[in-house]
């Protein structure tokens, strides 16, 4: 089943952080949208397939902070 959560994640500031975020989750099979104004990331993803600690961890290890 899909899931569609939206993190508040720290430290983006540029298109590299866009491109950083949404690259990473998609290798993961999952989908990334950034929002920089708000300091948002809406992941959707297939619950079966991924967890939310594993997008939250590969974020984290792009160098953001997920809080
Ligand atoms: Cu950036």
């Amino acid at each position: 089943m899909m899931q569609s959560i939206t993190l508040n994640v720290q430290g983006m500031s540029c298109n590299h952080c866009v491109n950083s975020i949404e690259g990473a989750v998609k290798e993961l099979g999952g989908y990334a949208k950034v929002n920089l104004a708000d300091s948002t990331v809406t992941v959707e993803y297939d619950e079966s397939k991924l967890a939310i600690e594993t997008i939250k961890q590969t974020i984290e290890d792009q160098g953001y902070s997920v809080i």
